[in-house]
């Protein structure tokens, strides 16, 4: 048998069909769609909004969700395979895909009223309405039982104050979910889908990023926000709510990462065999082939086992620990890979053409965002010793 030396565990070989054809449908629309526009947009801040509607026409809005919403009822292996495709060309694409997917559309479907279902998902998946969730405050953020967003009982629904922080879409959003510790249940953390326009509901962008550039990022103010009773997600309560959205977020993002890894690792193995110095080719020399080898072992590890998790939500055998592994363990290898790439392209590895610096730089908020490297070390010393070492 021949060593496929960018497969070598045989990934492909370890996919249903159904699964490769929705690789396939992402990879295309990657390199059609979002290839040609990262550059400018990286360099000039700017998000295309218009590639919400161009992802959903592919199919790749909410692709675990049933078809009666327009989905495509794929499988989680599926949903992470997309991301990988996405981020192999920019982290804060796949962002946007998977802010909607896992944490606007999962929510809505999971937690939310027949009507809220009608009423949002199909726009959603369609990618004709654009989302966004807010969990993390300026005074809370690892910390999410922390926030101090508040909903107040008002006759016929309730009244909403506070700020939320870093949110990715929120200044282009057509569809916010917030979480709120809500008066009349206990203070308990509830969900609310708020809509753009209402009164007292603003989304000012932050600007001055130098990591997620193409990816549009903001706050979230409700400063007395009303809303019916029907804006209320009925059917859960609890940080057990955001938490289930973000088990999904975090599973994608451990695939993404390595789409963006993959990049990176090509990308130095081509520039090692095309450069030459002191008469040979970069990737002739023992350092240089050390450094690929060392990209390849942890993308394939990488890979294959959130190949495992995915299949393990599938059969519906997932625990959230096994999550944090591979969302700690992919975007800590993904961002030194980044690193290493930059480094093995010399100069050049600063200019944006050669993309890897652009990846280092993006996967340092990926590190960050959806619980940082060390609070999912935290969730799994607490997962093995029975002790939590948060406070
Ligand atoms: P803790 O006591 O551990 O749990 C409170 C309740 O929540 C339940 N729970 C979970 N349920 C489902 N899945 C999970 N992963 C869960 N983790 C916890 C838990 O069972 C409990 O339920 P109940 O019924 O007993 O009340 O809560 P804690 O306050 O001690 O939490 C600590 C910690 C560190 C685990 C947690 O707060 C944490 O994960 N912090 C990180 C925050 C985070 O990830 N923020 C992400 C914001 S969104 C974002 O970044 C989007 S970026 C998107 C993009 O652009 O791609
Ligand atoms: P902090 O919690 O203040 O952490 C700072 C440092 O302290 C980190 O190194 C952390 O690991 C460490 N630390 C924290 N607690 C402990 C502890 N107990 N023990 C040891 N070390 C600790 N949030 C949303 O809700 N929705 C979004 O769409 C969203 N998108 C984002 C997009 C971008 C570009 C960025 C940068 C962030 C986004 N976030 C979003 C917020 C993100 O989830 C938070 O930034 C993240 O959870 C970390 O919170 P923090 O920034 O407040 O850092």
């Amino acid at each position: 048998m021949a060593f496929n030396w960018n497969d070598p565990f045989l990934i492909e070989d370890q996919l249903s069909d159904e699964e490769r054809m929705i690789r396939d449908a992402a990879a295309s629309f990657a390199k059609a769609e979002l290839a040609p526009r990262i550059n400018d947009a990286y360099l000039d801040e700017t998000t295309d909004k218009d590639l919400f509607k161009l992802m959903g026409q592919t199919g790749l809005l909410g692709v675990t969700l049933p078809e009666e919403y327009g989905a495509a009822n794929a499988s989680y292996v599926a949903y992470g395979l997309v991301a990988r495709e996405i981020e192999r060309i920019d982290s804060g694409y796949r962002s946007m895909m998977s802010v909607q997917s896992s944490l606007v559309i999962y929510p809505i479907f999971t937690y939310g009223s027949e009507e809220q279902k009608q009423k949002y998902l199909p726009g959603l998946v369609s990618g004709d309405l654009i989302g966004c969730f807010g969990l993390t405050e300026p005074d809370a953020g690892s910390d999410p039982g922390g926030m101090k967003t508040r909903a107040e009982k008002i006759e016929g629904g309730y009244r909403l104050r506070g700020a939320k922080t870093w949110i990715s879409n929120a200044p282009i959003a057509d569809v916010f979910v917030v979480w709120a510790k809500s008066e009349a249940h206990n203070n308990e953390i509830r969900g609310f889908v708020l809509e753009k326009g209402m009164k007292g509901l603003s989304a000012p962008k932050i600007g001055g990023k130098l990591s997620l550039r193409a990816s549009i990022t903001g706050e979230i103010v409700m400063d007395g926000v009303e809303v019916t009773e029907d804006a209320i997600l009925p059917n859960v309560s609890g940080l057990k709510g955001p938490f289930g959205c973000l088990n999904r977020a975090r599973y994608g993002i451990s695939w993404g990462v390595m789409g963006a890894a993959e990049d990176c690792w090509f990308r130095a193995r081509q520039y090692g065999l095309d450069r030459k110095q002191f008469g040979k080719p970069l990737a002739g020399t023992q350092l240089y082939q050390k450094k690929l080898a060392d990209m390849q072992t942890e993308i394939t590890l990488g890979l294959q086992a959130s190949l495992r998790v995915g299949q393990l939500m599938d059969q519906h055998k997932m625990a959230p620990e096994m999550i944090s592994i591979v969302k700690r363990n992919n975007c800590g290898k993904a961002l030194d890979i980044a690193r290493q790439a930059r480094d093995m392209h010399g100069g050049n590895g600063i200019q944006i053409e050669y993309h890897v610096m652009r990846h280092a730089q993006n996967l340092e908020t990926v590190n960050t965002y959806e619980g940082t490297h060390d609070v999912h070390a935290l969730i799994l010393g607490r997962a093995q010793t029975g002790i939590q070492a948060f406070f």
